[in-house]
């Protein structure tokens, strides 16, 4: 079933609010002035028998926070999202990694699409696309990025090895499946050239920061506008 923006207005005009985000209402308008908008922050909270993870993001921040989810790989990549795409963004995690780091990885990628949904809030004004080539040394990786409404990965990296130290170079689709997944956006992460594995995976979260905040950023031509001709993302 879709739905769009518009038909809940229409049906509901005195309370207009965002189905896909009931937590923001919709904001009747941008305003010109970047202090006056609303801001996009959300925390999320999510506790199962494997992981206990605490997610804060601003979209308009400046790149800071403190990110220990206890994978000191993942910590590694989550300080390049935070870095090159000016998130501000606090994240624990404390998951079973007696077992593997497979559930803290995959969880924390989960976490942090719910709070950069709920953070997005009515996605008004915002470009929706992103794209990035970020070099890392021999490795080249291309991201493209649309906060399309629609979970959608696609990834060719052509890993060298099987671990970057201790990390078990699986975990990488397994971040960004639950990323995409629960931040309803369509991804795209290509590594078109690279030999060492920690450069084909730093240049790939690299590329991705870039990429995802420019899709978050917003389109001062269009402050008032939904970037999708269906009136839905
Ligand atoms: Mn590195």
């Amino acid at each position: 079933m879709s739905m769009s923006l518009n038909s809940v207005d229409s049906a509901n005009a005195s309370n207009p609010v965002n189905p896909v985000n009931p937590v923001n209402p919709v904001n009747p308008v941008n305003p010109v002035n970047p202090a006056e908008r609303p801001q996009r922050k959300a925390s999320v909270v999510r506790n199962t028998a494997e992981t206990n993870i605490s997610v804060r993001v601003n979209l308009d921040g400046t790149g800071q926070g403190s990110i220990d989810t206890g994978v000191p790989f993942l910590n590694h990549m989550l300080e390049q999202i935070k870095r090159h795409g000016l998130f501000d963004l606090d994240i624990t995690c404390k998951g079973d990694v007696d077992i593997d780091d497979h559930h803290s990885v995959e969880d924390t990628g989960i976490t942090l699409g719910q709070a950069f949904a709920k953070a997005l809030g009515d996605k008004k004004g915002i470009r929706r696309y992103g794209h990035f080539y970020a070099p890392l040394d021999e490795s080249l990786t291309r991201a493209v990025v649309d906060i399309s409404g629609r979970p959608s990965l696609h990834m060719n990296i052509p890993f060298t090895r099987a671990h970057v130290g201790k990390f078990d170079v699986d975990l990488f689709s397994e971040f960004f499946m639950g990323f995409v997944n629960h931040a309803w956006m369509t991804v795209h992460l290509d590594n078109l050239k690279g030999v060492n594995s920690h450069h084909q995976i730093e240049s790939a979260f690299k590329a991705f920061a870039r990429a995802l905040r420019m899709a978050c950023e917003y389109d001062e031509r269009a402050l008032n506008t939904l970037p999708s001709t269906k009136e839905a993302l």
